[in-house]
C-alpha cells in the first residue's frame, strides 16, 4: 500500500515542526514489529504484556495500511476471547506470559467463575470501548487482497454483532440507548478527573481490598501512575463485579458505579455505523445497525449534551450528570457523522479555548486529556492531563469528518512532532513534549501509521 504524507514541516510555534516522515514510519512499523507475540500484539512489553482489547483495535487499523494478513489476526485472535453472552474482555491473557507480570493478571479475574467465559482462554470479566467494528471496515477498506478481506469479514461480522448485542442487552442500564460501563477501566481513559466524582462516592468496608502488589510501579514512575488510593478503588470495583460472578442482570442493585459517558458512547455509535456498512458489503440488511445508530444518536443528544457548557458530560446511570470539569472525552462525539452542525461548531469552540488549547504564540502540544486550567489538572499523571495518541486520533477523525480542518490540522501536527521529539512514548506532557509511561508503545505507532498515511479526502 502507498501512502503520501498531508503536512509539510512547519515554523511556527502553535503548528509543531516534524520532518523525516519516513523514518518515522520505519521506527513505527519497528515498533509494532518488535510488540507483535506471534498471533497478536501487547500495547508494551513491559508495562501491559498481554493483549488489550481497544488497543488491538487501534494496532489493527495502524497494520492495516501494511499488512493485511496480520491487521485480521490481530483482531481474530482478539475475539477467541469473546464470551458466550458477546461481551468482549477488555484484556485477553497470554498463556505464555508469567501470570505476576502484570496486576490484576487472570488469578485475580478468575474468568472461569463465568459460565459464557471461553474454556480455552483466560481474561478479564470487564470490556472496552467497542472500537472493533469500525477497525474491521477499515482492515477490508485498506486490504491490498479483497477477497481474503471478504472472507475476513464474513467470519467476523457475527462476533461484532453479537459484542454489540451484549452492549444493547445488558449494559443500557436505564433503557434509553446509552451504555453504562461498570468499572473506570472500561473506559479506556481509567485515572481521567471524569470519574473522580463517582469514586469519591465509593466506601470500601475494611477488609474488602486483599493486600496487592502494584506491578505498574515497577515499569513506571509512581508521579506518572494513577495514586494508590484510586488503586484501591479500582480493585475495589473489579472484586465486587467478580463476586457477583459478572452477572449485568443485578448490575442495578450491586454496582457502585454504573457511567454513561460520551466517549464510549461514541464509539459504539461510529461502530454501530461501520457495522451498518459491513452488513451491506457482505449483503445482508444494514437497517437494524442503522436504527440502533440512530437510538445511541438521539440519546447522546438529550442525556448526554449540556447546552450551558457546551460539551457532553458523564451521566449516571441511576440520573444525574457526573464530570463539572471538562475532559477530552467530552469531545468524543465528534465521531457521530449526522452531529447537528451548530453543536460540531461549539466543541470546536471548547477544542479551540484556552481550556485546551495554549495561546496561539506558546509552544504546545495537544490535546491535553483534562482542562489545562483544571484543579486536577497534571501534566504527567495518567489521563489527568498528558496527549494521548488515540484520544488525539480518535478527536482528529472526528473534526475531518465534520470538515473541521484547522484545529485537526494541529491536533495532527502534534501527534507526528511528539513521537518525532520523544519517541514512541504512551503520554506526552502537553507543554514540552516530555514522553512518559511505557516506552515504544503499541497504538501511538499504530496511530501514527495511520495519520501519516490516511489521505486529506478519507
Ligand atoms: C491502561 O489501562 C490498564 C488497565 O486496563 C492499566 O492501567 O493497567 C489504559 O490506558 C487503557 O486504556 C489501555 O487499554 C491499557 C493498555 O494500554 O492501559
Amino acid at each position: 500500500m502507498t501512502h503520501t504524507f498531508e503536512h509539510a514541516a512547519t515554523a511556527c510555534p502553535c503548528r509543531p515542526a516534524f520532518s523525516e516522515p519516513d523514518r518515522l514510519l520505519t521506527d513505527a512499523r519497528r515498533v509494532l514489529d518488535d510488540n507483535w507475540r506471534g498471533s497478536a500484539t501487547v500495547p508494551s512489553r513491559s508495562l501491559y504484556p498481554h493483549q488489550w482489547s481497544w488497543d488491538s483495535a487501534f494496532i489493527a487499523i495502524g497494520l492495516s495500511w501494511y499488512d493485511q494478513a496480520r491487521a485480521q489476526r490481530e483482531l481474530e485472535t482478539l475475539f477467541e476471547g469473546q464470551w458466550s453472552n458477546g461481551m468482549l474482555p477488555h484484556i485477553v491473557f497470554d498463556p505464555d506470559t508469567p501470570p505476576d507480570s502484570y496486576f490484576p493478571g487472570p488469578a485475580f479475574w478468575d474468568s472461569q467463575r463465568a459460565a459464557g467465559c471461553p474454556r480455552r482462554r483466560a481474561t478479564s470479566g470487564i470490556t472496552q470501548p467497542p472500537l472493533h467494528a469500525r477497525a474491521a471496515l477499515e482492515v477490508y477498506e485498506h486490504a491490498a487482497d479483497q477477497a481474503v478481506a471478504r472472507a475476513f469479514l464474513e467470519r467476523l461480522y457475527p462476533k461484532l454483532v453479537a459484542q454489540h448485542d451484549y452492549l444493547a442487552t445488558h449494559r443500557d442500564i436505564s433503557g434509553n440507548g446509552l451504555v453504562a460501563i461498570v468499572h473506570p477501566w472500561e473506559s479506556g481513559l481509567d485515572n481521567s478527573p471524569a470519574f473522580d466524582d463517582a469514586l469519591s462516592d465509593l466506601v470500601i468496608p475494611d477488609g474488602a481490598v486483599p493486600r496487592y502488589d502494584r506491578r505498574d510501579l515497577v515499569h513506571a514512575d509512581p508521579t506518572h501512575r494513577p495514586s494508590d488510593e484510586a488503586y484501591d478503588r479500582f480493585v475495589y470495583l473489579a472484586i465486587t463485579y467478580r463476586e457477583a460472578d459478572y452477572d449485568d442482570d443485578t448490575l442495578l442493585e450491586s454496582s457502585p458505579f454504573l457511567l454513561e459517558g460520551p466517549l464510549f458512547n461514541a464509539i459504539y455509535l461510529w461502530s454501530t455505523h461501520a457495522l451498518a456498512d459491513i452488513a451491506a458489503l457482505l449483503g445482508g440488511d444494514p437497517r437494524p445497525h442503522q436504527i440502533a445508530a440512530k437510538r445511541v444518536h438521539d440519546a447522546l443528544l438529550a442525556l448526554l449534551w449540556r447546552d450551558d457548557a457546551g460539551r457532553f458530560c458523564v451521566r449516571d446511570a441511576r440520573g444525574g450528570m457526573r464530570d463539572p470539569e471538562p475532559t477530552v472525552l467530552s469531545y468524543l462525539p465528534l465521531l457521530d457523522p449526522d452531529l447537528p452542525r451548530e453543536i460540531a461548531a461549539r466543541l470546536v469552540k471548547g477544542l479551540d479555548s484556552p481550556h485546551f488549547h495554549p495561546p496561539h504564540t506558546d509552544e504546545h502540544f495537544l490535546l491535553s486529556s483534562f482542562d489545562l486550567h483544571g484543579d486536577a489538572f497534571d501534566p504527567r499523571r495518567y489521563w489527568r492531563g498528558p496527549v494521548w495518541l488515540n484520544t488525539n486520533w480518535l478527536v482528529w477523525r472526528g473534526l475531518r469528518q465534520h470538515g473541521e480542518r484547522d484545529v485537526a490540522d494541529e491536533i495532527a501536527d502534534s501527534m507526528a512532532a511528539l513521537v518525532q521529539r520523544s519517541g514512541f512514548h504512551e503520554y506526552f506532557s502537553p507543554h514540552d513534549g516530555t514522553g512518559f509511561g511505557s516506552a515504544d508503545f503499541s497504538w501511538t505507532a499504530a496511530l501514527l501509521i495511520d495519520r501519516l498515511c490516511r489521505q486529506p479526502q478519507d
